[in-house]
């Protein structure tokens, strides 16, 4: 199983900083992305303040684990040109291809919740792309590289539950050429009914092993009286066509357990959203033996951290 950080939660709401009305004592941060670069590791923070309003802000660390927030919120230069209305700009999820960082998140929007995509070469300066779906939709997630000369994503489009929240059922997976325009959509993998991943929704972005692609993704248990239970769980994808599943985890990998996780803003969730893999080989897979640190929201509230390594995700990928 995954062994959680001694320090948990890693991020709270004091390590926020203030910056006036806007951002004073916030309720809660969650859901980051995740990315390392060199040997300093960068979180991109869900913030949420008392107006229920969200920010996003980048956080550095030197250890993956002591992190320091920057005193600024992110601004993606061009959003302003969508006339629609936005309401909030949530759970990024950074894949870096080549040189450059994409960042996929969900924008909830008059008409409903979409993806956005944008980018940035520094951290520092982010540029946004565009709206790159058109359904309702949400957990965006880019590959690393291109498989058969495409950008390869996984996303998850929303069904419309009564309580006015929506999830959905299945993890679909589409290519495109140029990142804007996405096709050949396809489920991958659907809920279980009655277990503990009836919903579900990709997690951070997929890691390259040899052995295929890992996916971490999160599970909502939604047959219980008084709360949906949001976990994690991980599963195989085929290296040169991820729309084939060849093992997926029987049992969640991570569950709420901790008070930070059983108690907040939303009870009982674990919301996997950062990977970082800290050893690849020459070829760009990552090592059996490399240490893993998972990024999750818990309880929609704070920040934690759990670690592993890829032999040991592959084998509850493979239920060994
Ligand atoms: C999902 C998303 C996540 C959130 C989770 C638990 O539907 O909204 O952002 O963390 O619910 O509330």
């Amino acid at each position: 199983m995954l062994i959680r950080n001694k320090v948990n939660p890693i991020l709270a709401r004091k390590d926020i900083p203030e910056l006036g009305a806007h951002l004073r004592d916030v309720s809660s941060v969650f859901n980051p992305g995740a990315i390392k670069v060199g040997n300093t590791y960068h979180l991109m923070l869900r913030v949420q303040n008392r107006g229920r309003e969200t920010f996003l802000m980048m956080a550095d660390s030197q250890d993956g684990i002591d992190f320091n927030v920057r005193e600024e919120v992110i601004n993606f230069k061009g959003i302003e040109n969508i006339s629609d209305k936005i309401y909030h700009i949530y759970d990024p999820r950074i894949t870096q291809i080549d040189n450059i960082f994409y960042i996929m998140f969900a924008m909830d929007m008059e008409k409903g919740c979409r993806l956005g995509l944008a980018k940035s070469i520094n951290l520092k300066d982010f540029s946004f792309m565009g709206i790159v779906s058109g359904n309702d939709n949400r957990n965006g997630v880019l590959f690393p590289e291109m498989i058969n000369g495409k950008y390869v994503r996984l996303d998850r489009p929303n069904l419309n539950k009564n309580n006015g929240v929506s999830s959905g059922s299945s993890i679909h997976l589409s290519w495109s050429l140029d990142m804007m325009d996405w096709s050949h959509s396809r489920p991958v993998m659907n809920g279980r009914h009655h277990y503990w991943d009836e919903l579900i929704g990709a997690g951070p972005p997929p890691i390259k092993t040899t052995k295929g692609w890992l996916l971490i993704y999160h599970g909502i248990a939604s047959h219980f009286a008084s709360s949906n239970i949001y976990q994690a769980g991980v599963t195989l994808l085929d290296l040169q066509n991820p729309a084939n599943i060849i093992t997926r985890s029987k049992y969640n990998i991570l569950e709420p357990r901790q008070d930070y996780e059983l108690t907040g803003q939303v009870p009982n969730v674990v919301f996997p959203s950062g990977i970082i893999v800290e050893d690849y080989n020459d070829d760009g897979f990552a090592k059996m033996d490399s240490n893993v640190k998972i990024y999750y929201g818990a309880a929609d509230t704070c920040v934690g951290m759990a670690e592993s390594t890829i032999s040991e995700l592959i084998g509850m990928a493979k239920n060994d």
